[in-house]
């Protein structure tokens, strides 16, 4: 059975850079021209580039955990992303993760090819934890910090870096208990996710005392707010040179795992950081 443990440290002993987790967004306005949702030509095309880019995860998500964005019901999520899933699997040997809080969502994924589920809400949903015990599949525990709608009205912490450890060591904790080995757990701090861009720069100055820990920590800063805030830009170009420039310091910080938008760019830069360290 798929360990993220193992893949993780495969990863840096034969190409010494962390992972590359890229983002296969399935909404419609996404992949269509008005709202009309095209499958599986654009897809096709992206889980294509991901691919040429050199993609060694595929993190597949049918509803935006955005700040403001607009819910997805469970059946229009499962439309979306089950049979996306299902057509990825069957063709490429890439490693897919599911990008869901819903454990209907996630028993369906792991049903057609899933082996990670990455849950911005911790698996902490009824359910949801008991779907991933009885799979046996790895799993991302991301840190946030109130609910989607409202996590960005101010955030306040006493100590952002001690509360967001003894979260997912908490969760982690959880986990085992129920029965999730320690080699198929993930961490994630959670950037942007209730934080203010003071909070994640913090947390990213902190990622060294994560990286010290037993499981495999996942970052995702890629063209976040967080990275336009600090170019007081939102270009595109400006967020993924920014980003390429944050996936290259967090694996100097010992990140194992990298969730991007901009992989070919991610790649290159990590190729150039192993070339010259
Ligand atoms: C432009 C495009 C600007 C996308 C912002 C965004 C994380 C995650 C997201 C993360 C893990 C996003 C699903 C937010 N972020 N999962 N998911 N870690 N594990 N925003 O940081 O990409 S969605």
């Amino acid at each position: 059975m798929f360990s993220i443990q193992k893949f993780v440290d495969r990863k840096l002993q034969q190409d010494g850079m962390p992972v590359v987790m890229g983002v296969l967004n399935v909404t419609p306005d996404s992949f269509s021209d008005g709202g009309r949702f095209v499958f599986p030509k654009a897809v096709e095309a992206r889980v294509i580039e991901l691919q040429a880019g050199g993609v060694d995860i595929i993190d597949v998500g049918g509803e935006s955990t955005r700040p403001g964005a607009i819910r997805v019901p469970l059946s229009e999520e499962l439309e979306r992303v089950i049979p996306v899933v299902e057509w990825i699997a069957t063709r490429f040997d890439t490693i897919i993760s599911i990008d869901t809080y819903k454990p209907e969502v996630m028993r369906e994924a792991i049903a057609v090819g899933v082996k990670i589920v990455n849950d911005v809400n911790a698996l902490c949903a009824d359910g949801a934890m008991d779907v991933v015990v009885n799979s046996g599949v790895s799993v991302c525990l991301m840190h946030k910090k109130g609910a989607f709608e409202t996590m960005q009205d101010s955030p306040v912490y006493d100590d952002v870096q001690f509360e967001v450890r003894e979260f997912l060591l908490a969760r982690a904790g959880c986990c085992e208990r129920a029965g999730i080995a320690t080699d198929k757990i993930i961490l994630d701090p959670g950037f942007g996710f209730g934080k203010t861009l003071a909070h994640n720069k913090s947390l990213f100055q902190g990622l060294d005392a994560l990286t010290a820990l037993k499981y495999p920590i996942l970052v995702g800063v890629s063209r976040k707010r967080m990275i336009a805030e600090i170019l007081s830009s939102t270009s595109l170009h400006g967020r993924i040179n920014g980003s390429a420039v944050a996936a290259v310091l967090a694996a100097l910080k010992g990140v194992n795992i990298v969730r991007v938008h901009d992989v070919k760019e991610t790649v290159s830069a990590l190729k150039v950081m192993k070339s010259l360290m």
